[in-house]
């Protein structure tokens, strides 16, 4: 870990920086996850680094739709891994939903370590991706699940992905839950509900959600109200407003 001292006005950044470089050196996170990393950052300055309305939106919608699930899975990639191991069991834990690990790089025993990483922060259930259990409409390495996890999943959270497997999954019928800092990414564009915001900042407010709700109708109501273009919008607006808005 680098020396970054708390009193740094940009120490957030730079200790998020500092997660994803230990991935790497760990041999958790691909070294195209430094750079998918950037990207999601120049998105974050633009909305601000704080989670705003459209993202609060998403979240508790997000949350209903985990809720009303029969059988949701999270989706673990080499970045969320680093950035958000403890989260992400929690959610898990909250949801009683299994974890699967899912990288589309194939770095030899990469998945492996994932698994490791989530065991050491205490996971009690990840599954791996098999060959017995194949997705449609995917060519990359994302296109193998487990057969009692994504394959048979209604509902995937899918935190920070590149894309064709948010289109493959919704192709087979699935939702997705997707956390994107960019509103105009494949993703954001595929996903059922797409929370434009760091994943960092996500996870507790959506663990937080999830535990407040009670009353199926009204969930189920939000689910019917919700239009996820309309979010995105707001997403466009508020990053291409004037300097001073
Ligand atoms: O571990 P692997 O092999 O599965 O690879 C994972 C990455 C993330 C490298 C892979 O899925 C990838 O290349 O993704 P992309 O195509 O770069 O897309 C990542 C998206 O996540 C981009 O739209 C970024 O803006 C966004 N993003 C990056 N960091 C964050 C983020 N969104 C939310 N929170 C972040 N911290």
């Amino acid at each position: 870990m680098s020396d970054v001292p708390k009193s740094h006005p940009r120490y957030l950044s730079l200790t998020l920086r500092d997660r994803i470089v230990e991935g790497v050196e760990k041999g958790i996170t691909s070294i195209h996850g430094l750079i998918a990393h950037g990207r999601g950052e120049a998105f974050d300055y633009l909305i601000g680094e704080k989670t705003q309305s459209f993202a609060t939106n998403a979240i508790c919608v997000a949350a209903a739709m985990l809720k009303l699930s029969n059988h949701p899975v999270i989706s673990v990639n080499g970045n969320v891994a680093a950035l958000v191991p403890k989260e992400l069991i929690e959610l898990a834990h909250i949801l009683k939903a299994p974890l699967e690990v899912n990288i589309f790089h194939t770095e030899t025993g990469r998945e492996e370590k994932i698994r490791q990483h989530l065991l050491k922060n205490g996971a009690d259930n990840v599954l791996m991706p098999s060959q017995d259990a194949q997705l449609s409409y995917i060519d990359s390495n994302r296109k193998y699940v487990h057969p009692g996890g994504i394959f048979i999943a209604d509902v995937v959270f899918v935190p920070l992905e590149d894309g064709d497997r948010c289109e493959a999954l919704r192709k087979m019928g699935k939702d997705v839950v997707t956390v994107d800092l960019n509103p105009m990414s494949r993703t954001a564009k595929q996903a059922s509900i797409t929370i434009v915001d760091n994943v960092v900042r996500t996870l507790p407010l959506l663990c937080k959600e999830i535990l407040k709700l009670t009353n199926d109708s009204d969930l189920q109501n939000k689910l019917t109200h919700y239009n996820n273009e309309d979010i995105l919008q707001q997403a466009l607006q508020y990053i291409s407003r004037s300097p001073d808005g």
